[in-house]
């Protein structure tokens, strides 16, 4: 169905071998699929479902001109206009779950920030999200480029953006060789710390811009990159180091792969991103939360061992993780109420505190949790900051 798709869109798109079609302008899925681009699809389908969308966005500029909450409503009641959240990686998992959770209230208007569209699109609608509820929008976190197009093409909407959540990532346990980003960076802390630490860092200005009452910066954290756990304590356990792999851009020519310049491996790379995900957050914190009000958190939203961030482990251990973990640890949550939880950490009025790292406990109650002693590091934060705004092109 990609392909077929794809084959119909004769200049914006290209296909890959896989036959999954991608965008190499990635304003196209804002909105600025411009009027000559539209008259280039053919299909009826899918010109009827980019207009519909267009006209959706349209829709939803037009309402969100008035401020965040109106008074003039009758008997002077405060009425607040419809929130827009940002969610990266969208299309599965978690990411789906909360958007569903977020659009289900009526409340938000969701924008997805996704790699595969027509993915994305199918898990939308699968997942039963009302069309006037949500936005698809273009952004690959492995590539600095398009995390610079995503934020223009984001901009182009002319809507508020009063939540972000840097959700997406990817796992590599098997991988018996490293993967590169576009700018050669080890994937995985390329993807989830580095993609998501421009994409913040840019779009800092638009959720201080926004007239919200509660305005947040997520980043999604995890238990196995706290070594002050037992799950952070299965090796191998995350570590920084003194960030020398970091420092040398992780590409495996002029330094390591590994933030701690030690050798590939998969799942460390992936736990040290997540390390990297809780520093920023707090270093946010430190610097922004004062000067802007935004509250910026992480989370740990619990064991979801069904979702696709298990797609590159072995067949064994994707059928006995979810069972180790629903009847031995009983750290396991489903997609739905793991949703139900970052949606909370995006909306309630109760979650407003910056800096905290949130956790839920087995009656599903939140609580603020400790993180490792590296993960709370304000010394290892800063160096981390300094070194990621070098890599990104940002100092
Ligand atoms: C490694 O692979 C990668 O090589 C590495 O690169 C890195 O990615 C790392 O940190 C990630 O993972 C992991 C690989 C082997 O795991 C597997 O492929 C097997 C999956 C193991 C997952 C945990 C399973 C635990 C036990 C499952 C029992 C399920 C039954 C549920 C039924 C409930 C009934 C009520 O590497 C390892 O991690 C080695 C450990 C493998 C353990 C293999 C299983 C041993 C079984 C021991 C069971 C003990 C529990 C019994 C308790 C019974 C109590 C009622
Ligand atoms: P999924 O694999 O289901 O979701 C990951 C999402 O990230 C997918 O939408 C994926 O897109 C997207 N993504 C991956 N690479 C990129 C990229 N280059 N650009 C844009 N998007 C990308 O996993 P989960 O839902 O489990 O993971 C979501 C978050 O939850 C992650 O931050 C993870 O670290 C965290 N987490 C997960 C836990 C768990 O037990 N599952 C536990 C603790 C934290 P695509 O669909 O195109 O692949
Ligand atoms: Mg872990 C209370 C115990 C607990 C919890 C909450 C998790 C969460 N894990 C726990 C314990 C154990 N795990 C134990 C005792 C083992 C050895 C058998 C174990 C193994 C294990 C593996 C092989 N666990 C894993 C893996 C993975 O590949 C996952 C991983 O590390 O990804 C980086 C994983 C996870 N365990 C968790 C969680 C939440 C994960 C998913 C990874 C994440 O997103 O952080």
């Amino acid at each position: 169905m990609a392909l077929q798709a794809a084959s119909l869109i004769p200049t914006s798109f290209s296909i890959l071998k896989e036959g999954k079609c991608c965008v190499k302008d990635s304003s196209l899925f804002g909105l600025s699929l411009s009027d000559t681009l539209k008259a280039d699809f053919t299909s009826s389908a899918l010109r009827c479902k980019f207009q519909q969308k267009i006209g959706a966005v349209r829709a939803e500029t037009a309402a969100t001109a008035s401020p965040a909450v109106n008074k003039s409503a009758p008997e002077g009641k405060k009425t607040l206009r419809k929130g827009t959240v940002v969610i990266t990686g969208a299309s599965s998992g978690l990411g789906l779950a909360t958007a569903k959770a977020l659009a289900e209230t009526g409340k938000w208007h969701v924008i997805m920030a996704c790699r595969d569209f027509l993915k994305t699109a199918r898990a939308a609608k699968s997942a039963g999200i009302a069309k006037e509820n949500y936005t698809i929008l273009h952004l690959d976190l492995s590539s600095l480029d398009s995390v610079r197009q995503f934020v223009d093409s984001f901009r182009r909407l002319e809507l508020p953006l009063d939540v972000l959540v840097c959700n997406a990532a990817v796992y590599l346990p098997t991988a018996k060789e490293p993967r590169f980003t576009a700018e050669g960076f080890e994937i995985s802390v390329g993807t989830n710390h580095l993609g998501h630490f421009l994409l913040a860092r840019l779009l800092l200005d638009d959720l201080n811009k926004s007239d919200y009452p509660s305005r947040r910066l997520i980043i999604v954290g995890s238990i196995t990159g706290n070594t002050n756990t037992l799950a952070g304590n299965v090796p191998p356990k995350a570590n920084l180091g003194d960030l020398r792999g970091l420092a040398g851009g992780l590409n495996g020519l002029n330094s390591s792969v590994m933030i701690d310049g030690g050798d590939f491996d998969g799942a460390k790379a992936y736990k040290d991103s997540k390390v990297c995900n809780m520093l920023t957050m707090q270093e946010f914190h430190k610097r922004y939360h004062e000067e802007t009000g935004i509250t910026f958190a992480s989370l740990y939203p619990g064991c979801i061992a069904t979702t696709g961030l298990f797609r590159e482990h072995v067949p064994l251990f994707r059928t006995l993780f979810p069972l180790f973990q629903k009847y031995i640890t009983k750290g396991y949550v489903s997609e739905e109420e793991s949703g139900k939880r970052l949606a909370q950490v995006v909306s309630e009025p109760s979650l407003t505190k910056s800096g905290v790292y949130w956790s839920w406990n087995k009656t599903s109650a939140s609580f603020e949790n400790q993180l490792s002693e590296e993960a709370s590091d304000p010394e290892k934060a800063r160096k981390v900051w300094e070194v990621s705004e070098k890599l990104v092109g940002l100092a």
